[in-house]
């Protein structure tokens, strides 16, 4: 079967039979990765269709603000088109233009050039970055004059393949299998010392989130959330971040007030950057990547929290710590897709950051004892309503206050939050059972957010 929408008329598709969808998927990622592997081509763009000029026109473009300036460009229809791209922001960025040329990545100051070879349509441009081009890094070359054409069928973008990717599906019933470990949700104990000083690595990584679904996350310390920190009250956290993936990652600790512009700024692959904080107010506190778009970040798995106990705080027999979040499905094995997070269309609403995981490895308590769960929403942008069926919740901190008390006459069925919000509950159960564990905000609960407590006498 010849497909025509393909670049290279004539070529032969393997597998047609799979249907015509499975096909253009496969034309457009044949595209994708054949752009993306060819850095050195400069292809002009549809030269046969103007009548070139002889003349070169060069633009000077910036990049700041995760914006090119300008975002438009006009040539003349059979001129060559020549870029002198200069960066100014402190993330690193390029330029890859429709027709296949592109620079190299360049960092804050630097420049490059790009031939775009002779300009007979318009076409697109984007800094080919994870999330850049979605946050709006794109620019438009038009060609102006008698010979300009419309843009060519098949100009499909690396971007609009990864799209056009088939979803995969999470089944939030489905089985882990017996190898299965659940993440730890005990809670850290206060470590000793008023100087809490470790490294974090950022990590990209390909991990399941779900029974089969494999996704790559970008990470603390390898683990989506990344490790609980935990501390009192005038403890001192000396953070060195470092920075061993492909991009640009930062960090922000909600745990401690400093002037952002430091610390939170982004830093590229190799970089180190030590974050230091006082804690000097109570609760679970987020922290997460600062890199823009900060909805990707977040939304793949940069993401934890900083536990300060409150001073009146008592001890109790178990401890545990949940962090709600959203998961927003890439093809097999790539990042979440930006494109779901804007439109809030997450494919599932988890706990520690696996579809349904305490279902299959319940969390274990016993009658009587009094159970304390911490528990943040990640979001990025969905609010929270933790509930545990068959109990009522005596104890209530949320956001630095405590709410509700033992002795208090009433009594809760929620924590509530909002995104970025945390605080704890405490209950006891009142026999043996198995006690679920929600998002009372029932679409999430089916799509993920579910667990169990398995309770013994
Ligand atoms: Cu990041």
């Amino acid at each position: 079967m010849t497909v025509s929408t393909s670049p290279e008329p004539g070529r032969s598709l393997a597998g047609a039979a799979t249907g015509i969808a499975l096909v253009l998927v496969a034309v457009l990622v044949g595209v994708a990765a054949q752009r993306v592997t060819s850095p050195t081509e400069h292809r002009p763009t549809a030269a046969s269709a103007v009548q070139p000029t002889g003349h070169t026109t060069t633009v000077d473009v910036v990049a700041e603000g995760m914006r090119f300036h300008p975002a438009r460009i006009e040539v003349p229809a059979g001129d060559r088109l020549v870029v002198n791209l200069t960066n100014r922001d402190p993330r690193r960025h390029d330029l890859v233009l429709a027709g296949g040329a592109r620079t190299k990545l360049i960092g804050n100051g630097e420049s490059a050039r790009l031939d775009a070879g002779v300009i007979g349509e318009v076409t697109e441009g984007w800094c080919s970055l994870p999330g850049h081009r979605q946050a709006g890094m794109t620019l438009e070359v038009v060609p102006t004059g008698a010979a300009a054409s419309p843009p060519a069928a098949g100009s499909a973008s690396p971007a609009t393949a990864g799209s056009a990717s088939p979803d995969q599906s999470i089944d939030v019933m489905a089985d882990p299998g017996p190898a299965f470990t659940a993440r730890d949700a005990t809670a850290p104990p206060v470590p000793p010392g008023r100087l809490h000083r470790r490294e974090l690595h950022v990590r990209e990584v390909v991990r399941e989130v779900a029974p089969g679904v494999r996704q790559q996350l970008w990470t603390f310390d390898g683990t989506v959330p990344g490790p609980v920190l935990r501390g009192r009250i005038g403890d001192t956290f000396e953070i060195t971040l470092v920075n061993e993936g492909t991009m640009d990652h930062g960090i922000d600790f909600h745990a401690g007030a400093v002037a952002p512009d430091e610390v939170m700024r982004p830093i590229d692959p190799g970089q180190r950057l030590t974050y230091r904080f006082t804690a000097t107010r109570a609760g679970i506190w987020m922290y997460h990547c600062s890199t823009m778009p900060m909805l990707h970040h977040i939304g793949n798995g940069m993401y934890g929290a900083v536990i300060i106990d409150p001073p009146d705080l008592p001890p109790v027999q178990r401890e545990y710590v949940l962090v709600q979040s959203e998961l927003y499905l890439g093809p097999d094995g790539e990042p979440g897709d930006l494109a779901k997070m804007q439109a809030e269309r997450p494919d599932a609403v988890v706990f520690n950051g696996y579809v349904a995981q305490y279902d299959h490895r319940p969390l274990p308590a016993r009658v009587g004892e009094r159970v304390r769960v911490w528990l943040l929403d990640a979001g990025p942008s969905r609010d929270t309503s933790f509930h545990v069926v068959g109990t009522q919740f005596d104890t209530v901190y949320r956001e630095g206050r405590w709410e509700s008390r033992p002795t208090d006459p009433g009594g809760a069925q929620v924590l509530p939050l909002s995104p970025a919000a945390g605080g704890f509950v405490e209950m006891t159960f009142p026999a043996a059972g198995h006690y679920p564990f929600v998002s009372h905000s029932m679409v999430d609960a089916e799509r993920g957010a579910h667990g169990i407590f398995e309770v013994r006498q």
